[in-house]
């Protein structure tokens, strides 16, 4: 018998999220840190076959649903995409919650979602849209300057914000679609400068420029670690830029900051301070649009997804 994995697939701000809900592999009941290693060491190949092609694509991130720890929570669960495993997605919190609010689990209200690298909440609003509170983010380098082949020198911060990041403002062209392959070069060549020069786990890099949209204060272009390039304003790259941006004094704790992505989608973000430890909040909406069985035959040769 083929294994059959239900997944249901939504998008937040264009960025897709396919949520495992059944079927998927047993990592055991450790944290969802412990979890991750399992799915990374000895089940790959399950990642591959749900996000990759041909049952997935490059932007495709995946979301495993899993029982959390604490039954407090209302879930755990662990993020992956084409190449591996994330931290954190807020875009992806976002489409879990729409998720669970599509088969009734949830209703209005403020949700706690265990992570692998943390707690999260996350509150349904009565209008279906979501604000996650986000894991601790922080400003690690300011003012990183690299030498980018082809490009000269960049300027950057590296922060974390649930994933690690390289910020900078400003790029050779645009931030339109009409630009994705260029701005793709651009900064792919940027990660592999940053990482050379000392930040190997900078995996994700994100460039902003001026807003199109009247509401918006800034717009951006991330690329993920797989080289696809996020269609959201990406959530845990918005929670990095407020952290940034609040430390250097240019976001009071509370003020809405609006990022807007390369396609003109957005996320309201915000910061709280407890402690001095920043908790970005990061608004935005999902769309669930498939229910799907995922069917892995074994006389399949792409039954493991296209590697
Ligand atoms: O929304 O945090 C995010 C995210 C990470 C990678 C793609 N989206």
């Amino acid at each position: 018998m083929p294994i059959r994995i239900h997944a249901i697939d939504s998008h937040t701000a264009g960025e897709p999220t396919r949520v495992v809900v059944a079927g998927g592999p047993d990592l055991g009941a450790g944290s969802m840190k412990e979890r991750l290693e399992v799915f990374r060491e000895r089940l790959d190949h399950f990642r591959s076959a749900i996000v990759n092609e041909p049952r997935g694509n490059d932007a495709m991130v995946g979301a495993l649903l899993c029982e959390p720890v604490d039954p407090a929570c209302a879930a755990g669960v662990i993020f992956f995409n084409n190449v591996g495993f994330l931290g954190m997605c807020g875009h992806g919190t976002i489409g879990l919650m729409a998720t669970l609010r599509h088969l009734g689990r949830i209703e209005p209200g403020v949700h706690r979602i265990e992570t692998p690298v943390g707690l999260v909440e996350a509150e349904l609003h009565a209008e279906g849209d979501v604000t996650i509170t986000n894991v601790a983010s922080y400003r690690q380098a300011a003012g990183v300057r690299v030498g980018v082949p082809g490009y000269g020198e960049v300027v950057g911060d590296v922060a974390w914000g649930g994933n690690w990041f390289f910020l900078t403002m400003g790029a050779p062209v645009e931030l339109t679609v009409a630009n994705l392959e260029h701005l793709t070069d651009y900064a792919w060549a940027i990660r592999q400068a940053v990482n050379d020069q000392g930040y190997p786990d900078v995996d994700h890099v994100e460039v902003f420029g001026p807003p199109v949209g009247e509401a918006a204060d800034s717009r951006n272009f991330v690329l993920c670690p797989g080289k696809a390039w996020d269609r959201s304003p990406c959530g845990t790259g918005t929670s990095a830029k407020v952290a940034c941006l609040y430390a250097d004094g240019k976001l009071a704790e509370g003020q809405v900051w609006r990022q807007e992505s390369v396609i003109g989608s957005a996320f309201e973000a915000s910061v709280t301070v407890v402690g001095g430890v920043v908790r970005p909040r990061i608004r935005g909406a999902a769309f669930v649009n498939a229910e799907t069985q995922l069917i892995l035959d074994d006389a399949d040769p792409f039954q493991w997804g296209i590697r």
